[in-house]
């Protein structure tokens, strides 16, 4: 019988391997576009990177020096000393410095499965303590996060509600996409991709005629080739051409104000700062030629388009991913106001199509299994993106959507489930963050960056080696997870590993409420079912869906039309904005009095960018877009992931005559640099890379060595800044560098070299 898993990247069919030979992963059979992302994880390019028993720095252990961390050797302990030591180290902390100095924000993806998520179960346990210092929003969406709420509808909203493919195939006419619509990321979905959806919708948009225009420094981000038109633009500089969009739509004769009128607030604000009654600058194509780079022409042009057919709107996520992001979000739903089509079929603004497969799914929205996590005791939080200012800048104070709070003095980091030493920009500056705090205890898997940058790591299960439960909002299934491999070494699942420590901390009876894991799939899964029925729709028992496998919701798909309801009537479906309309201008934003984000969209000259003065020494803009060929920094190793470098390292794109002029060919070795750091990175050519923009991919472990990092991860120079006082998101867009060809022999990447680990009593 065919059994299960699901992971971000996809649902796999698992069948037993020959004699010992690892179970084979296959993609779910009615996958019209399946993912090869992780088909590779059993195999030996993996599977050597574990982490097989518990370890502890050699400094930490002996003299619990923070010194050398990131450098010493390891040395394994047996678990029942190792979750003695970590339970000694979190209750001698808590006495000396209270539940305030411990940070649990522990940002990142962990792997799907409802149950296992790591995150949860390090903020259960440590709920049931008293609590830690989180984090909020995330890297992805820190501006978007914070601003939306605000303006439209939240991004958790947002993204479980945009109009369904079918729909756009059958009604719209005009596709304009900030940011493209890249294939390689709608392989993912947070929680567990299903079927992946995008590349047909976009195909059966093209086939029915619609005339699609892909707008940014990237040509070839647009499904198969399937836009009709590339419009190059500076990177971070979009807000700048919705503006002028805006402009043409204010002065075209088919402009109507109804929409307006009825579902929005603030418009006239906006009005006088676009038409320039505000400030003397009106936002004309010409003006923004001078900005974008794009000429004034090709800008009235398709401005005048926008309103003479069903048109929708889509922004990439990436596009808040800068400085000042919050504005070409605010500016593109802007803009589809204007154009007066939110809530019909096939027209308004989309956030995201091209960020992962659940953009644009018909299938039916559903409370899915929730594993609890309590409350929270302590109050001390942090943007996510803000973490090398807060372990460098204790006490120092910090704005926050209309708020003032301070950093919070940390003594002790507990990270499982994310990889910071790939996450956060300027890897340098987190480096010597990194150092300040008394402990650091990670649990993972792998011996990823993060690991080797631990005082103490403690060995987790993948998901293969585990029962949970697989579900993502409006993703198609329930997935029956069951094991299918032993765990490697001594790994063991994160519950197991907070559980014993709740139990040597006095908290297990709290943290496992008397449940097995088999007791918590059980009631999680019947709590969610519960919550279904009451929709209609009926799921079987337990014992039932854990026999069959997995169940299908398609059955009950539908299309569905983003703010339909609230276009029909906003005054019995308001949104959930403070006038219940869609927020022009937001007096509650420019209550907050902040000149990098006031009550309307603007532009604002992005910190770094090609038409700063900063770009006559690096005069490349370099973006770091999400890779391939894995998630992040996940599956690295895997031969699907390697078999995408180029000498070895992470391809950077550039424009052929970038290259030329700096006596770079092809398949050479480079040297990206700034004031910040230097990496090396493997060449590609390509016209689809405007003059001016390179682009690297993130998630190449990071492989610090003696003069630069080797490897091509492009955090060690991206700019570790928030976006605006309101959002203090991550910027990772916004970033200045330079190129040159590395001579002589480049060194040797040696990120996936096991680090040392001793025997116990054993000296090096
Ligand atoms: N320059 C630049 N930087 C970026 C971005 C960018 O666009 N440009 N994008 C940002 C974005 S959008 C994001 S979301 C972040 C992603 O950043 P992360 O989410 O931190 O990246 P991952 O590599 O997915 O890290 C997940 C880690 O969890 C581990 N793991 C998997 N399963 C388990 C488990 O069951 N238990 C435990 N304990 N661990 C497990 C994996 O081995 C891996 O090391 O990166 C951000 N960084
Ligand atoms: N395979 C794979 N898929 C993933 C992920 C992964 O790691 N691997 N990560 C997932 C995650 S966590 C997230 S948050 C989403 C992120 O989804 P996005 O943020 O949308 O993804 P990115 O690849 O960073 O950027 C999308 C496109 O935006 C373009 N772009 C960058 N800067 C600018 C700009 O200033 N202007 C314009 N017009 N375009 C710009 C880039 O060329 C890129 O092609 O992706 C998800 N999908
Ligand atoms: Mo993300």
């Amino acid at each position: 019988m065919t059994r299960y898993s699901a992971a971000h990247w996809g649902v796999y069919e698992v069948s037993p391997g020959d004699r010992d030979a690892a179970p084979r992963l296959a993609p779910l059979g009615s996958d019209p576009d399946p993912n090869p992302i992780g088909l590779d994880q059993l195999e030996e390019g993996m599977a050597r990177l574990r982490v097989l028993r518990p370890a502890i720095r050699k400094g930490w252990l002996e003299k619990r020096t923070r010194e050398g961390r990131g450098e010493e050797a390891f040395v394994e302990v047996p678990w029942d000393e190792a979750l003695d030591i970590v339970a000694a180290e979190i209750a001698r902390v808590r006495r000396d410095h209270g539940n305030e100095a411990i940070f649990g924000g522990s940002y990142g993806w962990a792997s799907a499965g409802r149950f296992h998520h790591a995150q949860s179960q390090l903020h259960r346990f440590y709920n049931m303590l008293g609590g830690y210092v989180r984090s909020v929003d995330s890297y992805s969406l820190g501006a978007g996060r914070v601003l939306m709420p605000h303006i439209a509808a939240s991004m958790d909203e947002s993204n479980a509600s945009h109009t369904s493919w079918d729909v756009l195939e059958a009604h719209c006419e005009l596709f304009v996409s900030f940011g493209g619509v890249p294939l390689k990321n709608t392989r993912v979905s947070s929680s567990g991709a299903g079927r992946h959806r995008a590349r047909d919708g976009l195909r059966r948009l093209r086939e029915a005629g619609a005339r699609i225009v892909n707008i940014g420094p990237v040509g070839d981000n647009l499904g198969d080739g399937d836009a009709e038109e590339w419009i190059a633009v500076r990177p971070n500089t979009d807000a700048a051409m919705m503006l002028a969009l805006a402009w043409v739509v204010l002065h075209d004769p088919l402009f109507d104000r109804s929409f307006l009128d009825s579902h929005t607030v603030g418009f006239d604000r906006f009005r006088a700062y676009l038409t320039g009654e505000a400030d003397g600058t009106p936002k004309t194509p010409a003006w923004a030629a001078a900005i974008t780079g794009v000429p004034a022409g090709r800008i009235a042009a398709l401005g005048q388009d926008l309103l003479r057919h069903r048109t929708m709107l889509n922004c990439a996520w990436a596009l808040q991913r800068a400085a000042h992001g919050e504005q070409p979000f605010w500016a593109l739903v802007t803009l589809a106001a204007m154009v007066g089509q939110i809530g019909l079929p096939g027209g308004g603004y989309g956030l995201g199509y091209g960020a992962m497969n659940v953009m644009g799914s018909a299938h039916p929205r559903l409370p899915g299994p929730v594993f609890p996590q309590g409350t929270n005791g302590v109050s001390a939080f942090i943007p996510c993106a803000r973490i090398a200012d807060m372990l460098l800048h204790p006490g120092e104070r910090f704005t926050y959507n209309g708020g003032v709070h301070r950093y919070p003095d940390i003594r002790l980091v507990h990270w499982a489930g994310g990889n910071p030493f790939h996450h956060h920009q300027d890897l340098n500056r987190l480096r010597q963050a990194w150092a300040r705090p008394e402990t650091i205890i990670v649990q993972e898997p792998y011996w990823t960056p993060v690991a080797r940058q631990a005082d103490i790591v403690l060995p987790a299960t993948i998901s293969l080696e585990r029962d949970d439960i697989g579900f993502a909002t409006r993703e198609g299934f329930f997935v029956a997870m069951r094991q299918a491999v032993p765990p490697q070494g001594e790994a063991r699942d994160d519950h197991a590993i907070f559980a014993a420590l709740a139990g040597r901390l006095g908290v297990e009876a709290a943290f496992t409420e008397g449940l097995d894991m088999m007791g918590w799939l059980r009631r999680i899964y019947a709590e969610s079912a519960g919550k279904i029925a009451a929709t209609g729709i009926n799921l079987p028992d337990f014992d039932h869906f854990w026999e069959e496998g997995i169940i299908d919701l398609s059955a009950h798909d539908r299309p569905h039309v983003m703010h339909a309801d609230f276009r029909r009537d906003p005054l019995v479906h308001p949104l959930a904005t403070p006038s219940g309309k869609i927020e022009i201008y937001s007096e509650k934003i420019a209550g907050f009095g902040l000149d990098d984000c006031p009550g309307h969209a603007v532009w604002r000259e992005p910190f770094e960018w090609l038409g700063h003065e900063m770009a006559a020494r690096y005069p490349l803009h370099l973006l770091s877009d999400q890779p391939e060929r894995r998630l992040h920094s996940q599956l690295d190793a895997s031969a699907y992931s390697r078999a995408g470098k180029v000498a070895g390292r992470e391809p950077v794109y550039l424009n052929p005559a970038d290259a030329a002029s700096r006596g770079i060919a092809d398949g050479d070795v480079v040297e990206l640099f700034n004031d910040r750091g230097r990496c090396l990175a493997g060449t590609i050519l390509s016209d689809a890379i405007m003059p001016g923009v390179a682009r690297l991919a993130t998630g190449a472990w990071f492989d610090p060595g003696p003069e630069l990092e080797r490897h091509g991860n492009p955090n060690v120079l991206t700019l570790d800044r928030g976006a605006s006082g309101l959002s203090q998101g991550c910027v990772a867009q916004t970033c200045l560098i330079e190129a040159r060809r590395f001579e002589g022999a480049p060194p040797r990447v040696a990120i996936f070299d096991l680090p040392q680990v001793l025997p116990r009593n054993v000296s090096p």
